[in-house]
């Protein structure tokens, strides 16, 4: 019998993590993947076979065959590039790729950053100093965002600008890093009705069992 042949894409993934908004990309993507699981717990990320692939050390990153891509908004990015029959990336040359650009990088500059100042309770840096001006400033900006977005950030257009916000805001709620404004809770709910975010939620519950034993 041949063999089944090993899906092109695979992610290095650990639950619970920020690599399951990778995950869920790949579910809106729609192509098949394999998950190599690791546990975070265990140093598995520190191993020096994860450390050649990525030097950080941090979970997630996708190998799409020999394309090695770590950091979640770049793989999201990547996803939309790469596989643009799932229509979740604005072409270049449309001007709906400004905002989708700016979302992008704003979770991993101005959002994160944010909430470890109040995960940490830390002073805040000064404002003309810190890339993402201070927490008050980035919840008013989202606030304006997802009050607008209809029902996406891009309008009708659903992108992996969402899955990279969404993700942010329902991760934020959760830890109690970001307030419950009304405004999240509405994007945030009518994220959580689509399949592709259904399926990363009941694979991510198998992983955590499957780590349990
Ligand atoms: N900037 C990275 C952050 C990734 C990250 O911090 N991952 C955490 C899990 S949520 C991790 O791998 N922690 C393990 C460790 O630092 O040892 C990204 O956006 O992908």
């Amino acid at each position: 019998m041949p063999e089944a042949a090993q899906p092109r894409l695979k992610l290095y993934h650990a639950t619970p993590s920020r690599s399951s908004v990778a995950m869920w990309m790949l579910e809106e993507i729609g192509e098949p993947y394999e998950v190599k699981l690791l546990s975070l717990k265990d140093g598995d990320q520190r191993k020096p076979e994860y450390l050649a692939i990525n030097p950080m050390g941090k979970v997630p990153t996708l190998d799409d065959g020999g394309t090695i891509v770590s950091e979640v908004s770049a793989i999201c990015c990547y996803l939309a590039d790469a596989y643009p029959k799932a229509g979740l990336a604005p072409p270049i040359g449309d001007k709906l790729r400004g905002p989708y650009l700016k979302w992008l990088f704003y979770a991993p500059s101005c959002i994160e950053p944010a909430m470890i100042d109040k995960a940490l309770s830390r002073p805040p840096a000064p404002r003309t100093m810190a890339g993402w001006a201070d927490y008050d400033t980035v919840i008013a900006t989202l606030r304006e965002a997802t009050a607008k977005a209809s029902p996406h950030l891009l309008g009708e257009r659903f992108s992996a600008a969402d899955v990279v916000i969404g993700s942010s805001l329902r991760w934020g709620m959760q830890f109690k890093l970001l307030p419950e404004l009304p405004e999240f809770v509405a994007y945030t709910q009518r994220l959580a009705a689509r399949p592709a975010l259904q399926r990363q939620i009941s694979n991510d519950e198998a992983f955590a069992r499957q780590m349990r034993g």
